[in-house]
């Protein structure tokens, strides 16, 4: 099991498309351990897209994730960060398989509707940058949930 940072955009969430996301990551065996809707500040923006911070992008790249509301996941699953990566498509919508998040919703290359980590690397960096292990939901008790009328 491996587990991967999946974050639905402000362009995903302007457009309604959280249910849509969220559907294609729980069909494709995708578990998500943590949840959360933030909007983040431009120094939070910058924080979590250090490794792009030389690129001609950053200024606007990171003006673009603090201008609305994200919602940030913890994704767990086999291969959760290449399989996370498939259902994305790639980086430009319009280099993007057919069926691909990026592909149907993406406007262009900036405004792509979710990031997703590329390497444990980064999995691990961007999922602390969000979460904290107790906010963690363990795996067996999303598979077998307990409480009354559950057992
Ligand atoms: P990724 O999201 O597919 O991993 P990265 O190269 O890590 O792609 O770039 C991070 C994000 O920066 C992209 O998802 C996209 O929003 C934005 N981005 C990447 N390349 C460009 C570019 O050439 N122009 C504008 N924005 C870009
Ligand atoms: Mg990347």
């Amino acid at each position: 099991m491996e587990r991967t940072l999946s974050i639905i955009k402000p362009d995903g969430v302007a457009k309604g498309l959280i249910g849509e996301v969220i559907k294609r990551f729980e069909n494709n065996g995708l578990k998500i351990r943590a949840m959360k809707m933030l909007h983040l500040t431009k120094k939070e923006a910058e924080g979590f897209y250090i490794v792009h911070k030389d690129r001609p992008f950053y200024i606007s790249l990171t003006d673009f994730m603090s201008s609305g509301p994200i919602v940030v996941m913890v994704l767990e699953g086999k291969d959760a960060i290449k399989k996370n990566r498939e259902i994305m498509g790639a980086t430009n919508p319009k280099d993007a398989a057919p069926g691909t998040i990026r592909r149907d919703f993406g406007l262009e290359i900036e405004k792509n509707i979710v990031h997703g980590s590329d390497s444990p690397e980064s999995a691990a960096f961007e999922i602390g940058y969000f979460f904290n292990s107790p906010e963690l939901i363990p795996l067996t008790l999303i598979l077998s949930p307990q409480g009354r009328g559950l057992r």
